[in-house]
């Protein structure tokens, strides 16, 4: 029974979330007692660092309860689960978040007040939790959020890596790496469970054994790793469910060896739990593509394998047999990431649990869904048959029997058609033999959607279109969306206070009410008043842009914002070019309609990613020339804002006036930043790609800045022969950028050092058709100056970009995954 003691020490039984939190004291008292109690601290000497794990303390009380209760609720109903595997979760600091989650957020920030401390300043102590990458890591982190709110029972399996996301710096314009030593102190945010760990194995051999079961197959010799968990709760918004991420480490299972240590070789007596520890280690730092290095299939697989013990231990302890399975169980594989899970399933029914083939089989491929997050040929990852043989042999084995029956079920539906079996097989034999996790992931799950609806299109015509053609229906759509907790209520508690204002707080939970604030668009008053936090948003961006760049900009001119990942797909090269056209323009006396202009750019480049680091240099390089040239002035300025993490996110969505989309039509899966700049009040200057085709709908043509080339012109263009020339040749400004980087206009000390970049857009094919949509970009900016030339009419605009972001909510986006692929039903604590 779950039990209290009340003030007069007489144990009394707690029936339900309220009665725990009644035996919580008041904010103000419960920081006091932690600063002494869990730090030993008195006021006079606690630093600011204290005060934010004494605010950690204190929030991580009221979470506590509602954990409990939750967990205890779902275990007593034996509901139906959805656990969502993911190498990545980029959840950013908790604190804030987890105060405003659990309604506690003002008594906080007055708590602290009384002694003298500031809720956003404690808060900047607290160190992202960067488990992620970019897009797909963050929209696990949306997703967990939304899980919560929504009050569906879901766990988050991931890793604990001891190292997250590299920190970026930059020195010399260029992009530096450190290490992101996030568990330095204390991380008041997780539990550890050791009740809950589990065995990993790996390497060995297979062997036939004949038992009293008949012949089996048994995976022996193996070493093994312990998988240690560390369990994160996750509050929903507005209610009292608090869901887990279980994020594991891996440990040696043997501390050291003691042989060794005696006999005085103490580098050898820890060597083997050195190289368990460094599994869970650091997270690779890759967007997008893979290195497929052996140490990634081991993490992939160590998580994978803890987390569907875990699953089937919790699964077969509560329920009398394996029929009941996909009524209790359902996975999300989010991206190929997780994909080993389809084979190690199997591994575990059939091998530990000791089903017969073909149950497991109807039991996993009922379980299983996943979602592809991107078309990049280089992210599809393969393993080589050679390092799955040495370290998961029976998995190989296991994986060559899923493709033999599937294959032969494609023979018999497409009976001598020879091209298609060597195209979907799981094992790709033209190149060295490899296991094609996708096709893996594919095969093993019941549905797999992409993440806006182009994207999810282009997977059934292009990327998966063979196996659309086997299994028709398989394949769907599930638009992305964000969290509006921590995107709009956290990062901009003056649009959300306004909002407030006008139509309640109902929004924070039902995004779909923010429809209710369009006709204030007609409004002058309010009008004014969304340009007075606008102002006010671009001032606090402006004062972190002086701090950490030492660059000074004007807060009346435009904010030009382009933040993501550093691909080349994502053109942040084509968005250089604008920008020197501009200052050429301006130089000139040429600008037309020109408002002043400050561009942002912020994104962290794979650290192997040469090009990418390339186009880094080129930015500081060029903000470096235009911020020091006295005839440009404040007409122009170039922002490179270091380190870009889900912190700096909160502050950079609010402060942006335009939303930089502006990827190749047909190669960005879907975009999040996107949405979070529009609710933010941003316009967007994009392609019709990913999500933005889907923004262009909910925000009407004439409030969105669409140009270039569409996802059909881009094949055509290419297919009919592309030359990047005929538009250097054809364009004397465009000529003009073009030479300017390539004689070391920016670069004078070195005039060739960006010949590679100028390589790839004229020698190399321009790839990404930068050169064939550079007329329409610079024209659709012209657009831009022009709007926000008129204040009221672009506000009005900014409104309705607001106003019509409903669909854009991740709890929209869950719901459909719910209802559609999970097939769970919310259930309250
Ligand atoms: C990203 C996609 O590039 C982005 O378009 C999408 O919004 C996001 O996933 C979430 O679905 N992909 C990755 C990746 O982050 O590592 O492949």
């Amino acid at each position: 029974a779950k039990s209290t003691r009340n003030k007069t020490n007489k144990i009394e039984t707690i029936h339900n979330a309220e009665d725990f939190l009644l035996t919580q004291l008041p904010i103000p008292q419960a920081l006091r007692n932690h600063l002494t109690f869990s730090l030993g601290k008195s006021n006079s000497w606690a630093t600011t660092r204290d005060w934010y794990q004494t605010a950690a303390f204190t929030v991580r009380d009221h979470l506590m309860s509602r954990w409990v209760i939750t967990r205890d609720a779902y275990r007593d109903a034996n509901t139906k689960r959805v656990y969502y595997l993911s190498l990545e979760f980029l959840i950013g600091r908790m604190l804030s978040n987890a105060a405003l989650n659990l309604g506690v957020a003002p008594e906080l920030s007055e708590g602290l007040q009384e002694i003298g401390q500031q809720l956003e300043g404690v808060a900047e102590m607290e160190p992202d939790a960067a488990l992620g990458n970019g897009g797909l890591g963050r929209l696990a982190a949306c997703f967990v959020d939304s899980m919560a709110t929504m009050d569906i029972p879901a766990t988050g399996y991931g890793i604990r890596y001891d190292y997250g996301m590299f920190r970026q710096s930059i020195e010399g314009g260029q992009q530096v790496e450190n290490p992101d030593n996030w568990l330095r102190y204390q991380n008041i945010w997780e539990v550890q469970r050791p009740e809950h760990t589990c065995e990993v194995k790996f390497y060995g051999r297979v062997v036939q054994v004949h038992t009293e079961r008949g012949n089996e197959r048994h995976w022996i010799d193996t070493a093994s790793v312990v998988a240690m968990p560390y369990d994160v709760p996750v509050p929903g918004y507005g209610t009292q469910t608090v869901n887990n991420l279980r994020l594991w480490s891996a440990k040696a299972a043997k501390e050291f060896d003691l042989a060794s240590f005696n006999q005085g070789n103490y580098d050898k007596s820890v060597e083997g739990r050195h190289g368990a520890e460094t599994i869970s280690q650091v997270l690779y730092p890759n967007d997008a593509s893979e290195s497929g290095k052996e140490l990634r299939l081991k993490q992939q697989y160590f998580f994978v394998s803890a987390s569907t013990q875990d699953i089937l231990h919790r699964f077969i302890t509560n329920n009398p047999d394996w029929e009941t399975l996909p009524e209790k169980v359902a996975i999300q594989l989010n991206d190929t990431h997780p994909a080993i899970a389809v084979a190690e399933m199997m591994y575990q029914l059939i091998d530990h649990y000791h089903l017969a083939w073909d149950k497991a089989w109807s039991l996993v491929t009922k379980i299983f869904a996943y979602t592809n997050h991107t078309l990049m040929p280089e992210a599809l990852e393969t393993w080589s048959v050679d390092l799955f043989s040495s370290l998961l042999p029976r998995h190989l084995e296991i994986i060559y029997e899923i493709n033999h029956r599937f294959l032969q079920m494609v023979n018999q539906h497409f009976p001598g058609d020879s091209g298609l079996l060597s195209r979907v097989s799981i094992i790709d034999e033209a190149n060295g033999r490899r296991v094609r996790m996708a096709h893996l992931a594919v095969v093993g799950s019941h549905t797999v959607n992409g993440v806006a609806a182009l994207h999810s299109e282009l997977l059934k015509t292009t990327l998966f279109a063979d196996f659309n053609k086997i299994y028709p229906g398989k394949f769907t759509n599930v638009t992305n969306g964000i969290t509006p907790r921590r995107w709009l209520n956290q990062a901009n508690p003056l649009l959300t206070d306004l909002l407030t204002k006008h139509i309640g707080t109902g929004f924070q939970k039902d995004l779909g009410l923010i429809k209710n604030i369009e006709p204030l668009a007609d409004n002058a008053a309010f009008r004014k008043a969304f340009r007075e936090v606008k102002a006010a948003n671009k001032q606090r961006l402006a004062y972190k842009i002086l701090q950490k760049t030492g660059v000074a900009i004007n807060p009346q001119a435009i904010f030009d914002v382009q933040i993501k990942r550093i691909h080349e797909y994502k053109r942040q090269l084509l968005n250089v070019l604008h920008v020197i056209t501009l200052y050429n323009r301006i130089r000139s006396g040429q600008a037309k309609n020109h408002v002043p202009r400050v561009v942002i750019f912020a994104g962290k480049a794979a650290p192997g990613y040469w090009l990418a680091k390339q186009i880094i240099r080129l930015i500081n390089d060029v903000a470096t020339l235009i911020n020091n040239d006295p005839v440009i002035g404040d007409q122009l300025k170039v922002v490179f804002y270091p380190n870009y993490e889900v912190s700096a996110a909160e502050i950079l969505f609010p402060g942006a006036d335009l939303s930089e989309q502006i990827s190749t039509a047909g190669t960005e899966a879907s975009g999040t930043g996107n949405m979070k700049m529009a609710l933010n009040g941003a316009l967007t200057i994009g392609t019709l790609d990913g999500a933005n085709v889907e923004i262009k709908e909910e925000v009407g043509d004439e409030n969105i800045f669409i140009f270039g080339l569409t996802t059909p012109e881009v094949a055509q263009i290419k297919a009919s022969g592309y030359n990047p020339w005929d538009y250097y040749n054809g364009n004397a400004e465009l000529k003009q950028v073009i030479d300017m980087i390539g004689n070391g206009f920016f670069s004078v000390g070195e005039l060739n050092r960006y010949q590679a970049i100028v390589d790839t857009l004229l020698h190399k094919g321009d790839h990404y058709l930068l050169l064939a949509d550079y007329a329409a970009y610079v024209e659709a900016q012209e657009k831009v100056a022009a709007l926000y030339q008129d204040e009221e009419a672009w506000s009005r605009v900014a409104i309705l970009n607001v106003a019509r972001m409903a669909k854009f909510s991740s709890d929209r986006t869950i719901g459909e995954y719910a209802n559609r692929i999970w097939k769970v039903k919310q259930f309250k604590a």
